[in-house]
């Protein structure tokens, strides 16, 4: 039974932030770390009313703001199968945070019994949350807030995981429930349990080609952890993989969170189109192949430099998606399972580069969705439409979803194999189950992608730049505009026309069709107040002209 009346003066001790308005947006909560105890309280609320209507299954919450600023801080919820929080529950955390910071406690607990009457939920289940945060300085403090309510009003269960990745608490939230513990199974559930079969899977892809080390394909890894939990998480992670031990380690000082994210990791790699601080003339080698996490480890992207000098080639989120798309196809076909036994196929954001989705269609012959902004979205595309889903934002975060056809077809394939003893077509599938087991189904994960980036190019046998060479980008621009006010600014059409203002796409039209594969468009951002300008076109400067005249248009 909950015990609501507690509420009155945990309420009036925690939540010292009042006459603010919260958002559950596209990754969650995000604020200044100093104005997040009012929705740490009610977060904690929310994540155990969504467990109790699960039944007391466990639910996830993580504490992270991901690539922002040291100062910054967030919060997200986690489904216990570990995809991301039911949308028809972030008005219901939005509302419930709003009102502890607007309004009495009175209303706070009335909004709680409504939320109860109205979705049924049985006061009488107690909850389970499994919590983590990142590696900020605030993320004790904001943790806190966050637990205050949990023992005392709900005498939830609670796993605490202190510092860990986001992928690893959505894996460890979806484990948890699969695998209850028996009365005398003593097993603690613990980032170990992650380790071990992230570790298994790419071991058995290695052994299965034999594969010692990187040396066919590059010299060393070079890892960039955003100085963040990314760092200390990886690290332990590979020295259980001998075939990793060329990797070397930059921006990995976790334990100075003012350094997180700073002139580092993924977003700054990927929006700079630069190598992150860190990477010194001793690291810079044309052999070698980088990579950038980011702050809390859910996004990858991949570079290289060339030729003796720093040119720098950047591998994003689409070069990823192509390369698991080619590599997985090629095995479909030699374990002979067709289009119709297996969909593949691979989902985009507007983000992804339009010579990306040309080669998708017009070389792989693989077809291609496009979703709004926004992991949920892609996630959910790649779960329904396809059986190997490839999803993956230009940014970097993205994953492979594979379903239970895929399993299915790809056994019945192996026992024909067996079979006939047609070693090549059972080398394939047996390929097509390990790979699956290397990556995270639940989100995307820097440090499974990151095996499953280094087994494709390792069993392919391929170069950096000749994974590089498949297509070449055009040129792009992304571009931030601050404006009175962003709501104005509705699209239509997977984000890439407006609707409103009125008359501002014929407008935007005109400028585009002037230029050659022109593209562009405008999106007001989830995460921050102001408008994206996003451009691309055969040839730079048209580009920038582009999006000087789009800019222009909707200051
Ligand atoms: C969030 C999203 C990310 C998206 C970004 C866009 C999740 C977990 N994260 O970080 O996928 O690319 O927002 O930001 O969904 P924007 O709306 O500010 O452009
Ligand atoms: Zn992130």
């Amino acid at each position: 039974e909950m015990q609501l009346q507690l509420l009155e003066s945990l309420h009036t001790q925690v939540c010292k932030t009042k006459n603010y308005s919260y958002t559950y947006g596209t990754a969650g909560f995000r604020d200044k770390a100093a104005v997040l105890d009012t929705v740490m309280f009610t977060t904690g609320i929310i994540a155990a009313l969504r467990s109790m209507s699960h039944n007391g299954k466990a639910v996830g919450v993580m504490i992270t703001a991901s690539h922002n600023p040291p100062l910054d801080n967030g919060v997200k919820i986690i489904e216990p199968d570990g995809s991301m929080l039911l949308q028809s529950w972030e008005s219901h955390a939005t509302q419930l945070a709003n009102i502890a910071a607007n309004d009495t406690v009175t209303q706070l607990i009335q909004y709680i019994n409504e939320i109860v009457a109205t979705l049924n939920i049985d006061s009488n289940v107690t909850p389970s949350i499994v919590v983590g945060m990142d590696s900020r300085e605030s993320s004790p403090r904001l943790m806190d807030c966050l637990l205050s309510t949990l023992s005392p009003v709900f005498m939830a269960k609670i796993v605490n995981h202190n510092m860990l990745t986001t992928p690893q608490l959505h894996f460890l939230t979806a484990y948890q429930n699969n695998h209850e513990p028996s009365s005398d199974d003593k097993t603690v559930i613990s980032v170990s349990q992650y380790d071990s079969k992230f570790q298994t899977a790419f071991k058995d892809l290695m052994n299965l080609y034999e594969i010692k080390d990187f040396n066919d394909c590059f010299e060393s890894l070079v890892v960039d952890c955003a100085n963040g939990i990314g760092a200390p998480q990886f690290q332990q992670f590979v020295k259980g993989l001998p075939q990793c031990n060329s990797i070397k380690f930059v921006n990995d000082d976790y334990t100075h969170p003012d350094t997180l994210n700073n002139s580092c990791g993924a977003d700054f790699v990927k929006t700079q189109q630069r190598l992150p601080a860190g990477v010194d003339d001793s690291l810079l080698n044309d052999n070698n192949l980088y990579c950038s996490f980011d702050g809390d480890a859910d996004r990858i992207v991949f570079y290289y430099v060339g030729n003796k000098t720093t040119k720098f080639h950047l591998l994003d989120g689409d070069k990823i998606a192509t390369l698991f798309a080619k590599f997985l196809k090629k095995l479909l076909i030699k374990a002979n399972l067709t289009q119709d036994d297996i969909r593949l196929g691979i989902v985009q954001t507007a983000y992804a580069n339009g010579s990306s989705t040309t080669y998708v269609l017009d070389t792989l012959h693989c077809p291609a969705s496009c979703t709004k902004t926004g992991v949920k979205h892609l996630h959910h595309e790649a779960q329904t439409a396809y059986d190997i889903g490839i999803y993956f934002e230009a940014n970097g975060h993205g994953t492979i979803l594979f379903s239970d056809n895929f399993y299915s077809k790809v056994q019945e394939r192996q026992t024909i194999a067996i079979k006939e003893n047609d070693l090549s077509s059972l080398k394939a599938s047996k390929t097509l189950l390990a790979f699956s087991k290397v990556i995270n189904q639940t989100v995307g994960d820097a440090i499974a992608d990151l095996l499953g980036v280094v087994a494709t190019l390792l069993i392919s046998k391929m170069k950096p730049s000749q994974w590089d060479n498949e297509y070449t980008d055009l040129p792009n621009l992304l571009s931030k505009v601050i404006v009175p006010d962003r709501t104005v600014f509705k699209t239509t059409d997977q984000e890439r026309k407006l609707t409103s203002p009125p008359a501002l796409q014929p407008k935007m039209d005109l400028l585009i069709n002037k230029i050659e594969q022109g593209r562009a468009f405008v999106r007001a951002s989830g995460t921050e107040d102001a408008v994206r300008v996003y451009c691309e076109g055969k040839h730079a400067d048209d580009v920038k002209q582009l999006s000087k005249d789009i800019e222009a248009l909707i200051m």
